[in-house]
């Protein structure tokens, strides 16, 4: 092998070995640069008469078009390199499967409702929502409850700016709906029976393992001509067979009271079996409508009568899933909610 070849053998591998294009130019000065080993053959020609110019400069010049076409080949080799590398970098795999939101899930105590929404529907009541924010007459005053009674009490009820309250219970709802009810028949002969749910939230100042300050209520009203007792134990009956998803169940009254029912009686259910077998267990209040609440709707005692009933959905939903802490409820952690998508 001559100079001349391996003098391109050496700038092929200086090329080769340039793994960036700054390294390439670097590489590219020592071959072809103003004091190049190429550059430096040319200027050796000078010395050289005309004849061997003629010759070596021509082989010099070979020289110098397979040097510079290495440094080519090399420059798009690199440039190509640097290409790939960015698309890779940038490559779109449009075969991964998209990120989905998450199909979430109805809070237990909101299937809860709906159920017993669903279940009063199927017996004809109305479901009555109203404001949270109150007013003592619809709260207290209109059920019946003495000016001196303890649940009036700030230990009790949370009281908000300009004399109002949050409701302590849903049945100012009811009051509402049965007030208008009757306005709306005034003047008639006769009136539809009202027969209406109010679910939704309410407040009281307690907060322990089965009380929280914000809870779930639901309340029942029924008042026709002739509605009785046997009408509630029916209505409840129905009501929580459907519930439970079991005809296996008995139903017990126990005497009690409430300022807005005369007589008053404590519900409880017992199934015979199940993880529940045997207990007594107190799932709503109920009462004959008392006449003084009957009056405050604008109708007469002596011809309207009926049942009112309150439950709490957060104790239900408690049996129907076996759940023993009422604040997981309230806690929004998605490990406990889930269970219920
Ligand atoms: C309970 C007690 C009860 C009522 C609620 C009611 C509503 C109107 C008129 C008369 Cl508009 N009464 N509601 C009656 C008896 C009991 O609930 O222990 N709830 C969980």
């Amino acid at each position: 092998m001559n100079d001349l070849d391996s003098l391109v053998e050496a700038a092929q591998a200086a090329f080769a070995a340039a793994a960036t294009p700054a390294e390439l130019e670097n590489a590219k000065a020592r071959f072809l640069g103003k004091t190049g080993r190429v550059t430096e053959l040319l200027k050796s020609l000078a010395a050289l008469d005309a004849d061997a110019r003629r010759a070596r400069g021509a082989e010099i010049n070979a020289v110098k078009q397979r040097v510079e076409a290495s440094l080519q080949a090399r420059r798009q080799a690199l440039a190509d390199a640097e290409l790939e590398q960015q698309l890779r970098a940038q490559a779109l795999d449009v075969t991964l499967p998209g990120r989905r939101r998450g199909s979430g899930g109805l809070h237990p105590v909101s299937r809860t409702m709906e159920r017993i929404e669903a279940i009063f529907g199927s017996m004809g009541f109305d479901v009555a929502e109203g404001p949270e924010i109150e007013n003592d007459w619809f709260n207290f005053t209109a059920l019946n409850t003495p000016a001196d009674h303890p649940a009036r009490s700030m230990h009790d009820t949370f009281y908000v700016e300009g004399g109002h309250l949050l409701r302590t219970h849903t049945s100012p709802m009811q009051v509402r709906h049965a007030v208008q009810h009757v306005k709306r028949h005034a003047g008639h002969d006769t009136m539809p029976e009202i027969r209406v749910i109010a679910p939704g939230r309410t407040y009281r100042v307690d907060s322990d393992a089965t009380h929280s300050p914000m809870f779930h209520q639901c309340e029942g009203l029924w008042i026709g001509e002739n509605v009785s007792f046997k009408d509630l134990k029916a209505v409840f009956a129905d009501f929580f067979r459907h519930f439970f998803e079991t005809d296996d169940l008995a139903i017990r009254f126990r005497p009690s009271f409430f300022p807005f029912t005369e007589p008053s009686a404590e519900v409880d259910i017992a199934f015979p079996s199940g993880p529940l077998r045997g207990r007594w267990l107190e799932v709503a209040g109920s009462g004959q409508v008392h006449p003084n609440v009957v009056r405050n709707f604008g109708l007469d005692p002596e011809r309207w009568i009926g049942f009112a009933f309150g439950m709490g959905p957060d104790r239900l939903t408690m049996l129907r899933y076996g759940i023993g802490d009422l604040r997981l409820f309230y806690d929004n952690d998605l490990r406990f909610l889930s269970q219920f998508e």
